[in-house]
């Protein structure tokens, strides 16, 4: 096995002024319209002074994963863009539906698909008031969200099927959001060993990519609540290179995420690049 370094963070700032105000300005849209999927029935602009009329009764969904799957979604456009990838994305909490949802009407691709929920205010209201709404949409991604193909809903198997997709699959990569709380199920924990029956020279990639937000929805996880040395080790023992993302500030974690991303990809394509030039094989961490 290659040599084990331990990296906090990666430095850099690989985003331009431009592309970091824009990015940033596509999360906070797909978090706006997540959080009106979950909450508001009306009033999707908040032009009017919110009243209990323009809240759902009944709230179902979870906003705990849904910044982070946003963060994610937004970055890997970026790359995949950039670099002319292809990328399948696996989340594990699958119960951050909203951002899913919001990210493909974002793109356009939820309103090619069902025209009846337009891009102006009367489309997001639509778009607000079907989200796990009786005669409307799943509270988790299901069939009807634009590009899904598997829908979950027992959290613990969103690495098994990532390494499942990338078997003899060489050019396909997958990114692979994991919940901190879906990271304490007995399968999780069995999974991430899939690395070890991957070979580099005629397999795909995971990028597995721990969401640590630290609850499983308002409980505390385990593996926020040990050390960061304790957490890079167990990664390191599992057979992977960690990278830590961390920070309060959102234009500086935009920074370090691209930086990230950057790193973990260059990693992957020198990986197979020499796996695949004939030299003698070895388990890549
Ligand atoms: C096997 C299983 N147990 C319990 C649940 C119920 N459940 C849905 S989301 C969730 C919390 C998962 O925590 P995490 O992955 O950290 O997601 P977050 O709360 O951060 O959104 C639980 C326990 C489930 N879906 N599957
Ligand atoms: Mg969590």
């Amino acid at each position: 096995m290659s040599e084990i370094t331990t990296v906090s963070t990666v430095e850099g700032t690989p985003l331009s002024a431009d592309e970091l105000d824009r990015i940033h300005a596509y999360w906070n849209a797909a978090n706006y319209l997540s959080i009106g999927q979950i909450y508001l029935l009306d009033n999707p602009l908040l032009q009017e002074p919110l009243t209990l009329e323009h809240i759902k009764p009944r709230m179902l969904g979870h906003w705990g994963t849904v910044p982070g799957l946003n963060m994610v979604y937004v970055h890997l456009n970026r790359v995949i863009k950039q670099r002319n990838l292809g990328i399948l994305f696996v989340t594990g909490p699958g119960h951050g539906a909203p951002g899913i949802v919001a990210n493909t009407y974002l793109e356009g691709t939820y309103t090619e698909l069902y025209p009846s929920i337009t891009q102006d205010k009367n489309g997001m209201r639509k778009l607000f008031r079907q989200f796990s709404f009786p005669g409307g949409i799943p509270s988790h991604t299901a069939p009807e969200t634009p590009g899904s193909i598997h829908e979950g809903g027992e959290l613990g198997y969103s690495i098994s099927h990532a390494y499942g997709a990338v078997f003899d699959n060489p050019d396909l990569i997958v990114t692979c959001v994991v919940g901190d709380g879906e990271a304490e199920t007995g399968p999780m924990a069995a999974a991430w060993h899939s690395n070890k029956f991957l070979n580099p020279q005629r397999d795909g990639a995971v990028l597995p990519i721990l969401h640590l937000n630290g609850y499983k929805i308002a409980n505390p996880t385990v593996l926020a609540r040990i050390s960061e040395d304790e957490l890079n080790k167990l990664f390191i023992g599992y057979g992977y290179q960690p990278y830590l993302v961390e920070g309060n500030d959102p234009k500086f974690v935009h920074q370090v995420m691209a930086a990230t991303l950057d790193k973990a990809l260059g990693d992957i394509q020198a990986i197979q690049i020499e796996a695949r030039s004939g030299s003698a094989f070895t388990r890549p961490r």
